[in-house]
């Protein structure tokens, strides 16, 4: 049941990458800037590679907004490629007999390209590189800034923390720690944490598994490039339960409270009113200068991995691209229980 859905397209190295959302409600207030404000911060982070410097990341709107109101019709959200110029014979559509430029056949261990090539049937491994790309998070913000932009007409806000580079836990050794990586040709992942304030009681479900919104987010999370550990809340692993679970008592005006928050905001697969904190780790980046071990799909020899321009670490990017996740799927959610085919029926339900 998806009440905020979208499609999403575009090659890393391609024209454009596309997304039509559908389900924004009629009325929103629609902020181009702030759009490209969230893109900028997913561009940014030490360690990111120089595609960085050569993309604007700015977003076109083709539809479903009309004098700066969302029409409740689908939103086309366009980011060109300005890379693309560099690409245009290599991503060409129609034929072209250039198949060896950019071409590779090394697997790079780490990254989608044996087992998409496996799976889809390429003998380039370009054809597996260019959608598995984490480029095509760049639209995947642009998608996650619209949600925002009805979360916080909603009062509900989201950020987020890199709380770990490699092994270091002191944000001042972050940069260090990526310089060092860099040295050694090698690449590097980490932590980050993010939160939502305000988020209502009663998001998701315990009465079937699909519908629990800790199963949701935990999808929407692990389904970034290079994410392999997914947390809600604080990580439960060798508490007792006496202190992990988060005690009500009450407040001095007579309300529920609860002093701590090791739950992340859910219980029984829904919302409880408290912050809701998810942790992510990322994995170091497959692509990087220092040789790995590989194997040729076309000779079948043992080679080495293919290199190419990449980042040497993408935690910062990473976690804008999920707060922009989260965002979508309270959004779903919050279109789900409240409903409302316009901004100010969503609101007054909202309220009530
Ligand atoms: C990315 C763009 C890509 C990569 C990176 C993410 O651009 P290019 O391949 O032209 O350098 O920099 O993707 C990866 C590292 C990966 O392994 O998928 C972006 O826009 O975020």
């Amino acid at each position: 049941m998806e009440k905020f859905r979208f499609l999403t397209s575009g090659e890393s190295h391609g024209k454009s990458l596309t997304a039509i959302i559908e389900g924004v409600p009629a009325g929103l207030e629609f902020d181009i800037d702030f759009i490209n404000e969230e893109l900028q911060r997913r561009k940014q982070g030490h360690g990111r590679g120089a595609r960085m410097k050569i993309e604007s990341d700015t977003v076109q709107i083709t539809s479903g907004v009309r004098f700066g109101k969302t029409l409740g019709s689908p939103i086309t959200l366009v980011i060109e490629n300005l890379d693309f110029e560099n690409w245009q014979k290599i991503m060409s559509v129609a034929p072209e007999n250039l198949t060896e430029v950019k071409s590779f056949s090394t697997f790079r261990p780490g990254h989608a390209d044996y087992a998409g090539s496996v799976k889809y049937g390429h003998q380039d491994l370009r054809n597996v590189l260019e959608r598995s790309s984490a480029r095509k998070t760049a639209i995947e913000v642009a998608v996650g800034a619209v949600a925002k932009m009805i979360l916080k007409q909603l009062g509900i806000t989201g950020i987020s923390e890199v709380t770990q580079v490699g092994c270091a836990c002191n944000q001042e050794e972050f940069n260090n720690e990526i310089d060092i990586t860099k040295e050694k040709g090698d690449s590097i992942g980490g932590k980050f944490t993010v939160i939502y304030k305000n988020v209502p009681v009663g998001l998701g479900s315990y009465v079937h598994w699909d519908r629990g919104i800790d199963g949701r987010l935990a999808q929407a999370l692990m389904s970034i490039p290079a994410v392999k550990v997914v947390e809600i809340g604080t990580n439960p692993l060798g508490f007792y339960g006496s202190d992990y679970h988060d005690e009500f008592v009450l407040d001095d005006e007579g309300n529920i409270d609860r002093p701590t928050n090791h739950a992340g905001g859910i219980e029984g697969g829904i919302t409880n009113g408290q912050d809701i904190v998810v942790s992510a780790v990322m994995k170091p980046i497959p692509t990087m200068k220092k040789v790995l071990k590989s194997v040729d799909l076309k000779t079948k020899q043992e080679s080495v991995a293919h290199y190419e321009r990449s980042d040497v670490c993408a935690v910062e990017s990473c976690a804008v691209v999920a707060e922009s996740r989260v965002a979508w799927v309270l959004v779903n959610e919050i279109l789900l229980k409240y409903g409302g085919d316009t901004m100010d029926e969503l609101m007054k339900n909202f309220k009530n």
